[in-house]
């Protein structure tokens, strides 16, 4: 007994001599090395930095300056005879974010010299907003350049003439140069509701910062007239007659032509605090519950179908790849930007912000699975419709004119969104998945004049053999790495911090206004008398 007691103490001796006094002799043990998670998505954060790098040196050598953009065939061309910045301006704040302060450089000295509004075309109001206007407001927001703030003012004072219909509801479009508004050339002249309505954010925070007021009172007041029309239960069709200010036909969605609307009613709210948009928004949220949100079968995903025919007409299955935007904003609006548990512990919480949580997380879900399902890819397609019938053993299926996917933001938006609010890290790891998946199929690494690597839009997710578009899209920059490099992002400056700021839908970071709003909402809503719809 005595002996073994000896030999295991003279054995430990030995070893503690061997690992202390004899060290460079011993050959160290190999240490794996598990890298911290911070230093994962930090690398994975810079991928997403790489990705948007090598799409924009591409775009620079065989493209710059020009509006649309083709990766594969490596050409370009503007929309109208002169350039509107489409893809410059679109891009200020990402490069601000990715700290690339030369094609920053690069791109102020482009819209210095090279950029003039002062020609004979027509624009589009809402996409010239969200994206021209957007860009140089947060440009000037994160640079405090008065570059961009003068060019927002002297863009704004053209597109504000597309306002003077009768009713203060803006045309489809506008002539830049006479600032006269013209009427959409289908759909009987009708604009489209979410267009009209996805402007406010933009126009209020230039009046904010110039202290005129013009800009404020003209985008509240089509608020003014949108809810005049007193929608059933808060939901709008999806388009709107500039001169009667009436709703026109009866879809009602939250995909093309209707999505952005619901957005900007909690965003609004989310900018100013004005509770009129949080009253209408829930309303609105009220009536995607009753008469939207589905489940599919066999896997009960959430979704939100369309009624084609109004709230009392028929349900159809079919969801747009926009409609995954409503997970994240669910979320920011039932937290107000503040985390998950921080909200629950406020006095605001409640109920009903309880439940529009929880239906952006299911959302945010199943936007997911409409990549992770698509086996081909892992990639969307541009719309989806939903089975519900028990006999069928397949959540959705896409027809064959809705197999492309340009590249969109809406699913890694409410991924996003869901990781600051819950700090989860499934909704990064999802959207790394995705991530990698535009990289494996959305590259182009063939061909084309240099050889170099870029990416395209494609023409159908479901096809094994890669299937390009041949285009860009300004949102690839301005909006879909931007959401992913924000997602992988530790460190996040103050100036994209959610209680701090508001997305708009172009995901442009404005300023949340908090005491010293300098303008307040003129209007107030009308008792109900009777629908009307023309
Ligand atoms: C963007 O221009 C905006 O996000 C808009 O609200 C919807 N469409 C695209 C992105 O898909």
């Amino acid at each position: 007994m005595l002996a073994k007691a000896f030999l295991i103490s003279a054995l430990a001796y030995f070893l503690y001599y061997l690992t202390t006094h004899v060290t460079d002799y011993w050959p160290s043990p190999i240490i794996v090395e598990q890298p911290r998670d911070n230093e994962i998505w930090k690398t994975r954060k810079d991928e997403v930095r790489e990705v948007f790098h090598q799409s924009w040196v591409d775009y620079v050598k065989n493209g710059w300056g020009k509006d649309v953009y083709h990766p594969v065939s490596q050409t370009a061309e503007n929309m109208g005879q002169n350039p509107l910045g489409w893809i410059i301006v679109d891009s200020l704040d990402t490069l601000h974010l990715m700290n690339m302060s030369e094609e920053l450089k690069h791109a102020g000295d482009w819209i210095e010299h090279e950029l003039n509004y002062d020609f004979d075309y027509e624009v589009n109001v809402f996409e010239t907003t969200i994206r021209m206007l957007g860009g140089f407001l947060s440009a000037f927001h994160l640079t405090k350049d008065n570059l961009y703030l003068d060019k927002a003012v002297d863009l704004a004072d053209r597109l504000i003439g597309g306002f003077e219909s009768n009713t203060g509801i803006p045309y489809a479009s506008v002539n830049l140069k006479t600032g006269k508004g013209v009427r959409s050339h289908v759909d009987m002249g009708s604009s489209s509701t979410a267009e009209v309505a996805t402007l406010q954010l933009e126009f209020k925070y230039l009046s904010q910062l110039t202290g005129n007021s013009i800009y404020w009172r003209k985008v509240e007041n089509i608020m003014a007239v949108l809810d005049s029309n007193h929608p059933t239960d808060g939901l709008v069709p999806i388009y709107i007659q500039p001169e009667t200010g009436l709703y026109w036909g009866k879809l009602i969605r939250l995909g093309s032509r209707g999505d952005s609307y619901y957005e900007y009613l909690i965003k609004q709210y989310l900018q100013t605090n004005e509770t009129v948009y949080k009253e209408m928004y829930d309303e609105a949220i009220q009536g995607v519950k009753k008469h939207l949100v589905r489940k599919s079968n066999p896997s009960r995903l959430t979704f939100i179908g369309e009624l084609p025919n109004g709230i009392n007409g028929e349900f159809s299955n079919k969801m747009d790849h926009l409609v995954c935007f409503l997970g994240g904003t669910l979320a920011v609006g039932a937290t107000s930007g503040l985390t998950i548990n921080e909200a629950r512990q406020s006095d605001f919480w409640n109920p009903e912000r309880e439940y529009q949580f929880s239906l952006g997380k299911e959302l945010a879900y199943t936007c997911y699975k409409m990549y992770h399902d698509v086996s081909a890819t892992g990639l969307a397609p541009e719309i989806v419709v939903f089975n519900t019938d028990k006999k069928v053993q397949r959540d959705f299926y896409i027809k064959p004119a809705d197999t492309h996917n340009l590249q969109r933001p809406e699913t890694v938006e409410s991924l996003f969104y869901m990781f600051k609010i819950t700090g989860d890290p499934m909704y990064r790891e999802w959207g790394y998945e995705i991530f990698k998946n535009f990289v494996k199929h959305t590259s182009v690494t063939s061909g084309g004049r240099n050889n170099d690597v870029r990416y395209s839009c494609l023409q159908d997710v479901t096809a094994t053999t890669p299937n390009y578009k041949d285009d860009l899209e300004s949102f690839w920059f301005a909006e879909t790495l931007k959401y992913l490099y924000l997602l992988f992002d530790d460190d996040v400056a103050e100036q994209w911090d959610l209680k701090k700021v508001v997305f708009n839908t172009e995901a442009h970071p404005f300023p949340r206004f908090d005491q010293n709003l300098k303008f307040k909402t003129g209007w107030e809503r009308l008792k109900h008398t009777s629908p009307t719809s023309s």
